[in-house]
């Protein structure tokens, strides 16, 4: 008997995050016989009078949203993370450390539009999606050396507004998983002297099998070692390190690739899909960082259908994470789904 990646029981090295991950394929072998099970789709209103972040709102704090026609930033009223913190360093060799965190948290609303998501937006909608990232990025990177973009999409996520919006964490540390990529990306340009991520976006090209969707400046992958089902890894074609290097084209690329990542995502099980994204770029610390290549990941929790999620349980919190259905059956899945929303079919 020989070893079949398809077939047999493995574990896969996550290059970016030094980990690995326990693969069973011979979980899924077995035909494809979950239905599709449609959620009833919540005809939501344009605007909601109810809703903290609709235009001329006011929210939980009393302050009054602007009437905003496009896209909307505002510092968190429940921020996470703070400006104002007295410098602190606690127990330094000891088993109880501390360390005092400063940064800003803010909230961007992607749209005035109540009743959208990412995914029904137009790509020139999302274009401006991007160009506040971006700007947002530039801002928050003057004052603080981690800028952690993200978005919460869905109840199963935690989102708790269906207004479409995101959220940005602006710290003065690295986040741990941030600060492992770093190190990872590091390491392989001075052994290699060429970038991770453009050295796996080049192979995942070539190899085709795993990828669900490219245009001319960017790639989607379900990546080699994904851990959620329908993970994906969207990989600049060209060395960017962070958002706002990105010029004209590649914004509007970004936007379409988005457009068809998410239609297709919502197309999978044929309900607004779920996920939490974010995007990774260089710290601005001052070092040259030419080891770093801008990056998003999402990572959607659903597995077999509008409602079967996967959760990470038992084995994975315990000893690593583990997946049935394979990288490359994930990807053929969603490489063949079309670009056309399923409510306009
Ligand atoms: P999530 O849906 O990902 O939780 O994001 C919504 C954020 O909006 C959340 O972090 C903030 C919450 O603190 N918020 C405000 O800043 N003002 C409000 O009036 C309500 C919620
Ligand atoms: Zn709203």
């Amino acid at each position: 008997m020989t070893f079949d990646l398809t077939r047999h029981p493995h574990r896969r090295y996550n290059p970016l995050l030094d980990e690995w991950i326990l693969v069973s394929p011979q979980r899924t072998n077995r035909p494809w016989q979950g239905g599709v099970e449609s959620l009833p789709l919540d005809r939501r209103s344009r605007y909601d009078p109810d809703c903290y972040l609709c235009p001329g709102n006011t929210r939980a704090n009393g302050q009054r949203n602007p009437a905003y026609e496009s896209t909307f930033a505002f510092v968190n009223d429940f921020a996470a993370v703070l400006p104002d913190v007295p410098p602190a360093q606690i127990g330094d060799e000891s088993l109880l450390r501390a360390r005092s965190v400063r940064g800003e948290a803010r909230v961007i609303c992607f749209s005035p539009r109540h009743d959208l998501t990412l995914a029904e937006m137009s790509p020139a909608e999302i274009r401006l999606v991007v160009d506040l990232w971006a700007r947002q990025t530039r801002e928050l990177g003057a004052r603080f050396s981690w800028v952690q973009i993200f978005e919460n999409r869905g109840e199963v996520m935690g989102a708790s507004n269906s207004h479409p919006h995101g959220q940005i964490w602006a710290t003065d540390r690295m986040g741990a998983i941030a600060a492992r990529e770093d190190q990872q990306q590091r390491v392989y340009r001075a052994r290699n002297g060429s970038k991770l991520l453009c050295d796996y976006a080049n192979q995942e090209r070539h190899i085709a099998e795993r990828c669900v969707s490219e245009n001319a400046s960017w790639l989607v992958v379900v990546p080699y070692w994904a851990v959620w089902p329908f993970e994906t890894l969207l990989l600049p074609k060209s060395p960017v390190r962070r958002l706002p290097e990105l010029d004209d084209d590649q914004r509007n690329d970004l936007a379409a690739i988005l457009k068809a990542l998410l239609v297709k995502y919502d197309n999978l099980f044929e309900v607004s899909f779920p996920y939490s994204m974010g995007w990774h770029g260089a710290p601005y610390d001052g070092a040259d960082n030419a080891h770093w290549q801008l990056h998003a990941h999402f990572f959607p929790p659903l597995l077999r259908s509008a409602t079967v999620k996967k959760f990470m349980v038992g084995y994975e919190m315990l000893a690593e994470a583990q997946r049935d259905i394979t990288p490359e059956e994930a990807a053929s899945r969603l490489r063949q789904l079309p670009e056309v929303h399923f409510t306009l079919r």
